[in-house]
């Protein structure tokens, strides 16, 4: 594969465990935090998406694990997977956190001139996710389980059951990326989840297993788990100052012009929806 081209943001799940997958296989690809024009006429804001040496764009994190050497996921691991998301409605609970954490988490392009315009124009993503997250919530989608810690049970059993320190083997697979990029996701934007990973008695399996991926990540540079779990690490590079700016000036203007943004934000969201059934 010669040129791998990756939309999505690092606080995705599902972006996360494909960058996790490009990096495993140590392969070279550029990441935009901005859809290209056809992909956002075609899926709308949806990450993440990659185009493989000038194909068109691909949805999917399982099928794109797949198609840069990973195994497929089944149907039942995908479900289980999907369960331990339990907790991601509350990162919009205060919206200065939601956006402040956003702003820190640039567009990696090297050019700046290009990184400040994508830096500008990926606001408009951060309102869309922080719409339909607060939509979610009024629409009474947050379930409040009375542990965090029981998404993970049937992981722990599994972990505990595994030969060798992934449950792809001994290095880690689809399933294992998958399940990572949420706990990454839980990390960005700290989570009641993570709490409960941290200290949950019974998730002992859990924490070696986290603790296992983080060493064999350590020099990725995505990793927002390494805050809370050991053997830690610094948080990812935040975003430099111009670039911060540049993210908040597009803040300001797509508020200041929400009478568009926030009708556009519905019909990306609604056509989504419809698209993919
Ligand atoms: N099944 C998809 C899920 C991707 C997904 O839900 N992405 C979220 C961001 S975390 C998204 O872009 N949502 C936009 C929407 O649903 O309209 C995958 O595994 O790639």
């Amino acid at each position: 594969m010669s040129a791998i081209k990756l939309y999505g943001n690092d606080h995705s799940p599902w972006v996360q465990a494909v960058m996790l997958g490009l990096h495993q296989k140590k392969l070279e690809y550029t990441r935009s935090t901005v859809p290209a024009p056809e992909l956002l006429m075609s899926w709308g804001v949806m990450m993440p998406a990659a185009s493989f040496d000038g194909e068109p764009w691909e949805l999917e994190s399982k099928n794109l694990l797949a198609r840069i050497g990973f195994s497929p996921v089944s149907a039942e691991d995908m479900a289980e997977i999907r369960r331990t998301w339990q907790g991601v409605l509350h990162r919009a609970d205060f919206w200065t956190r939601f956006w402040g954490e956003f702003s820190l988490a640039s567009d990696p392009c090297p050019t700046q001139p290009m990184r400040l315009l994508n830096n500008f124009l990926r606001s408009f993503t951060v309102l869309y996710f922080f719409l339909f997250i607060r939509f979610a919530v009024l629409m009474g989608r947050r379930r409040e389980p009375k542990s965090y810690g029981d998404q993970y049970r049937s992981w722990e059993a599994r972990f505990a059951a595994m030969q060798g320190p992934f449950l792809g083997g001994d290095s880690p697979d689809s399933v294992d990326l998958l399940l990572f990029g949420i706990i990454q996701c839980h990390c960005s934007i700290p989570v009641a989840p993570v709490t409960a990973l941290q200290t949950d008695p019974g998730l002992v399996h859990t924490r070696r297993w986290i603790s296992q991926m983080q060493n064999c990540f350590s020099d990725y540079p995505s990793l927002y788990s390494g805050v809370y779990f050991e053997p830690h690490s610094p948080p990812p590079e935040p975003a430099g100052a111009i670039d911060q700016l540049a993210f908040w000036l597009g803040a300001i203007t797509i508020l200041a012009f929400f009478w568009i943004s926030i009708p556009l934000v519905v019909v990306l969201a609604y056509r989504n929806r419809k698209l993919r059934g």
